[in-house]
């Protein structure tokens, strides 16, 4: 018997409405503790309340259970580093200090306008260039492969970063249950476009949507995940939900969100950061200290949370981990 999915099966309207409920329970709630956030209280606890997470049950995307990874009701963590220790950028800094055009460029006001994106249903189309082409409910992404914590650092481009707890399994199992033909050289993300509920999509300076891609061989690589939490819980909306890519040895831009479509190319594809600006973003992307930014130093960065500056670390830490994937390579001619 096959099975049923439950993005195939439930009415549109029906998520819609749950969801609008949730949202509105989460409102009443955080405005509870703020009208308790009396003179004297620290702001902190009440912008704390406004990045409280929205609890999600298995049931809205269609599951009797969340695997134990995505499970938690509150932010959890295994570590209170990464394996640089490092220590874990908060909850609330990682959901309101995000780069999300399709909202907005202020980064502080990607958690606000992002409120009212429906996350759910979700399905994934992956195709393009593999012997079994299929579209996937996010569900099945989920109790399919498996979820694990992943403790990464990220690094923008612009030079600041942050340490994220993500939740998510690997795209090369992915990549794998699809089977990519053996002209497949690339994989293609290409992000959601709603317009009706991305207000910064109506602004046409980007053309939207969002597209990134990579190498096969990156893709392919055990680091390279497609997120589906952070901090024990589903991906908040701000930073992505409710599939995003991470690739954390390459600056920040390549891990898109929202992900609606993956392809596998035999042509390299081209990026919004590249079509936006050829002279400044290229293909790969590699965090690299040594290659700066035609604007920027890229020898240094700030960690959120931090006063002054660290260094940067070739592709960002991860070395060990891959810079084999570009032996022989110039990575300043690839940038
Ligand atoms: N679809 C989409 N993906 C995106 C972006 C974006 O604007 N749209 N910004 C990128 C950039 S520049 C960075 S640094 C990271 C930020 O991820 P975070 O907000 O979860 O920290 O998301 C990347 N993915
Ligand atoms: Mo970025």
């Amino acid at each position: 018997m096959t099975k049923i999915h439950s993005s195939e099966i439930t009415p549109k309207h029906v998520f819609l409405n749950r969801r609008k409920f949730m949202v509105g329970a989460g409102l009443t709630m955080g405005a509870v503790a703020l009208a308790a956030c009396g003179p004297g209280m620290s702001s902190s606890s009440a912008s704390g309340a406004s990045a409280a997470p929205v609890a999600v049950k298995p049931a809205d995307i269609g599951l009797e259970t969340l695997p134990d990874a995505l499970s938690h009701d509150q932010p959890y963590a295994s570590a209170e580093t990464d394996e640089l220790g490092d220590t874990l950028n908060s909850y609330e800094q990682i959901t309101n200090h995000n780069n999300y055009y399709e909202f907005t460029t202020d980064k502080q006001e990607v958690n606000p306008l992002s409120a009212s994106f429906e996350p759910y249903p979700w399905t994934v189309e992956v195709g393009g260039l593999v012997n079994n082409p299929k579209t996937y409910g996010l569900e099945d992404l989920i109790s399919s492969f498996t979820q694990e914590e992943r403790i990464y650092r990220l690094r923008c481009v612009e030079a600041w970063s942050m340490v994220i707890p993500w939740v998510g399994f690997q795209l090369g199992d992915l990549l794998k249950e699809v089977d990519p033909k053996s002209e497949a050289k690339y994989v293609k993300f290409t992000s959601v476009l709603r317009p009706e509920q991305m207000p910064g999509q109506n602004a046409r300076w980007i053309d939207w949507p969002y597209v990134e891609g990579l190498r096969i061989d990156e893709a392919m690589n055990p680091l390279a995940i497609m997120a589906t939490g952070l901090y024990g819980e589903l991906l908040p909306n701000p930073d992505g939900a409710p599939l995003r890519l991470v690739v954390p040895w390459k600056y920040g831009f390549k891990s898109a969100k929202a992900i609606v479509k993956i392809e596998l190319t035999d042509e390299m594809p081209v990026s919004t950061w590249m079509t936006q600006a050829p002279n400044e973003y290229g293909f790969y992307a590699n965090v690299n200290p040594q290659v700066d930014h035609p604007r920027w130093s890229q020898a240094t960065e700030r960690r959120i949370g931090e006063f002054g500056r660290r260094d940067t670390l070739m592709f960002n830490g991860y070395a060990d981990e891959v810079a084999s994937l570009y032996d022989g390579m110039d990575l300043r001619a690839n940038y």
